[in-house]
């Protein structure tokens, strides 16, 4: 399971039953509130003991319980395909600081919150789990197994401590909170790199200009990365130099490129929300609300590897183009 359960909705669960809920209106209150039709399935499974099964979905619904982890077939569009829909424009913007084109960006996000399979451009994949409102998205098979192979062997010998920014000097310096290795590509490195910055772009509805260089992170058993922000806090003048290179970071895409052992989920402590490693699964999350502000429960870490290691890409998108 990628998303999972909160205390919040422990509580829902057995408060709901308690006043005579059948287990088919919960599974239908889950699926209007916006949990991913795969989730709330195993959920409600898992808490009747097995002996609960969804109804099967009727023809043309969104509820499909195919796996997606399938290159797209031939004819596929170079824009974001939802459920057989060509949602393509919003990525035509370079500036989205301004409120409309972010109004736009948003409305974008709200298409995505209620679909579960997407093409993005030369791949498909599916949405397994969400917290839409805050522009939280959990997608399986956005690389193949070959690309997750291929990046982790280019990185492997490049490795480094990781750093993170200085608040005061804007500058990169090692740091307790962040155990994990790390190195980056150049844009548009080699072609495996194009490619995924690619379907990046369509993914996230943000132009290829507007992302910084892939950041390759390994974590080997206790590494993690304590929870942060990954905006730029203006407050800050090392951070206000950031900010020159094309503004806050908008939205932020975390790649997994290998399945982990144990541990190593991304958690966001705010919304009581954990999502687990899986190869070729991709997590995109926004930093910024949808007027503009930064999002306090953006906040997000790495929990501790607790078995194996763990390999990631992220891309930071800006809200302008990154120079
Ligand atoms: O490794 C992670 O799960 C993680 C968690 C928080 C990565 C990042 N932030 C990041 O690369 O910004
Ligand atoms: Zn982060």
């Amino acid at each position: 399971m990628f998303q999972t359960a909160s205390r919040e909705l422990e509580d829902w669960f057995k408060s709901n039953l308690e006043r005579g809920c059948t287990l088919d209106q919960l599974h239908e209150s889950l699926l209007q509130a916006g949990y991913a039709a795969d989730f709330a399935a195993d959920y409600l499974r898992q808490r009747s003991g097995g002996a609960w099964q969804p109804a099967a979905a009727p023809a043309g619904s969104r509820a499909s319980a195919s796996t997606g982890d399938t290159t797209a077939g031939a004819g596929a569009g170079s824009g974001l395909d939802i459920d057989g829909r060509d949602i393509c424009s919003a990525a035509t913007l370079t500036d989205h600081s301004s409120k409309p084109a972010l109004e736009a960006w948003w409305a974008r996000c709200d298409e995505l919150a209620a679909a579960t399979r997407v093409t993005l451009g030369d791949r498909a994949a599916q949405i397994t789990g969400r917290h839409a409102r805050n522009g939280i998205f959990y997608l399986r098979g956005v690389l193949s197994p070959g690309e997750c192979d291929a990046m982790i062997e280019a990185s492997a010998a490049r490795i480094r401590g990781s750093t993170v920014v200085d608040p005061t000097t804007g500058q990169f310096v090692p740091d307790a909170r962040r155990s994990s290795f790390g190195t980056h590509f150049e844009r548009g490195a080699d072609p495996v790199v194009k490619a995924v910055e690619q379907r990046l772009a369509v993914l996230s509805g943000l132009p290829e200009p507007n992302g910084e260089g892939l950041q390759i992170l390994h974590y080997r058993v206790g590494g993690e990365y304590r929870p942060h922000f990954d905006y730029f806090d203006p407050a800050t003048p090392g951070c206000a130099l950031q900010l020159k290179h094309g503004g806050q970071r908008l939205l932020t895409i975390i790649l997994y490129l290998n399945d982990v052992e144990g541990g190593g989920g991304t958690v966001f402590p705010e919304l009581g929300l954990e999502f687990l490693p899986e190869k070729g699964a991709a997590l995109m999350f926004a930093s910024m609300t949808r007027e503009g502000a930064l999002q306090p429960q953006s906040l997000h870490g790495g929990s501790p590897v607790t078995s194996g290691v763990k390999w990631i890409a992220t891309r930071w998108i800006r809200v302008g183009a990154y120079v």
